[in-house]
């Protein structure tokens, strides 16, 4: 008796909590269970190996035919991210479209897959707070990660050539093929850029950028007051004049990642995104009820645009249906459901 009314006691707390009206309010799916999405060097041996066997299990099963060119399903993916990468950055849908994105390759692993876990993120703090650097880190490590740098190449300037017009531009100190780790025998059918080739996956490691991915960074990002000062702040080059978290990722790997277009051919995009996504949720969590349904920004880079909200739409072309930002808002509810540690 005595337990049934303290059970009943839980359930009134638990349904005055604000967090929970808000759900409410917004009618989010219920999630039976929760994803729990772990740093890279927190999993155990096992877990990284399911995870990894499960992504090398979407590189061995056939596209689905979004491209042509696209060879294999871990291809779609990045097909997807191809076509729609000009619609996708620098305006208010970023963080909640790339939060949709790492929702459906998740769910591609586990009903394609098998796959039993959640999507590990890769937080670079944890590297560049002691050594300034990323190359030392468990995430890049030849036996149990993703493989490391790629071959140096001297005077590397990107696939094109080109990056030399960049400003502030440093050249890597790699730029050819990964020669170690799981994926130095998948050959990408996309990329770089938009242009499909049949090449190796490359990286170009690039301590240069490393300051831009500090914990001091990190800090400064989720101080931000507003949705808009956040996701700027975030996000980076173009739309501020000095690197930030995002780009400061791709460009301290570099190469394949350092592709607008192109970056989810390396794996270790889902990870990267996995960590910019845990900071707007930490972000979100730090006043649940003014954050939770915050977004804002430019709906396109080009006019006409106008200010997103919680109703705009947000494509998979043919990875998974259309929802709207308002579904990607909270973690812990459909379709997402997943939390972070
Ligand atoms: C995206 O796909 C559409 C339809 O196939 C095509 O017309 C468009 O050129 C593609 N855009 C990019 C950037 O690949
Ligand atoms: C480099 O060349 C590619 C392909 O022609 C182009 O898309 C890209 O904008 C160029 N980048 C720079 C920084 O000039
Ligand atoms: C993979 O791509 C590299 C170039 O990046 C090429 O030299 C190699 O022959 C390709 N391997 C296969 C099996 O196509
Ligand atoms: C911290 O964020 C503000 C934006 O509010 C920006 O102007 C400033 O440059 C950032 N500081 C650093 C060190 O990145
Ligand atoms: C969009 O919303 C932001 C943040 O609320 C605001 O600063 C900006 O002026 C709005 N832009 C337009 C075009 O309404
Ligand atoms: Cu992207």
């Amino acid at each position: 008796m005595l337990g049934r009314i303290h059970r009943l006691a839980c359930v009134c707390f638990v349904l005055l909590s604000p967090t929970v009206l808000l759900l409410a309010q917004a009618g989010a799916g219920f999630c039976p269970s929760l994803g729990t999405r772990q740093e890279w060097r927190d999993l155990t041996k096992g877990q990284k190996d399911q995870y990894i066997s499960a992504v090398k299990c979407l590189q061995a099963l056939p596209a689905t035919g979004l491209v042509k060119a696209a060879r294999t399903r871990f291809d779609d993916f990045q097909a997807a991210h191809i076509n729609l990468t000009d619609e996708i950055h620098l305006v208010g849908q970023f963080l909640p479209w790339h939060r949709r994105f790492l929702n459906v390759f998740e769910e591609t692993l586990r009903s394609e897959c098998a796959f039993k876990g959640a999507i590990p993120y890769w937080d670079w703090s944890r590297d560049v707070d002691v050594f300034n650097s990323i190359n030392n880190s468990p995430v890049f490590d030849p036996v149990t990660g993703f493989g490391g740098n790629g071959i140096y190449i001297p005077g590397y300037a990107g696939p094109f050539n080109n990056l030399t017009n960049l400003p502030g531009w440093v050249p890597g100190t790699g730029g050819g093929c990964v020669p170690t780790g799981p994926f130095a025998s998948y050959n990408l059918s996309l990329g770089p850029g938009t242009i499909p080739t049949n090449h190796c996956l490359t990286r170009a490691f690039n301590d240069e950028y490393a300051w831009a991915l500090s914990s001091a960074q990190i800090a400064n990002t989720t101080k931000q007051p507003t949705f808009e000062n956040f996701r700027i702040e975030l996000e980076g080059q173009p739309i501020t004049p000095t690197m930030k978290l995002h780009d400061g990722g791709h460009f301290a790997v570099g190469a394949e990642m350092l592709n607008t277009y192109s970056s989810p051919g390396d794996p270790v995009f889902y990870l990267h995104h996995a960590n910019l996504d845990r900071i707007w949720w930490i972000w979100q969590q730090m006043d649940l009820p003014e954050r939770l349904f915050d977004v804002s920004g430019r709906s396109s880079v080009d006019p006409p645009f106008v200010n997103i909200t919680l109703a705009f739409e947000l494509k998979m072309l043919n990875l998974a249906p259309l929802v709207p930002i308002r579904d990607v808002m909270d973690p812990r509810s459909q379709p997402l459901c997943y939390t972070y540690i």
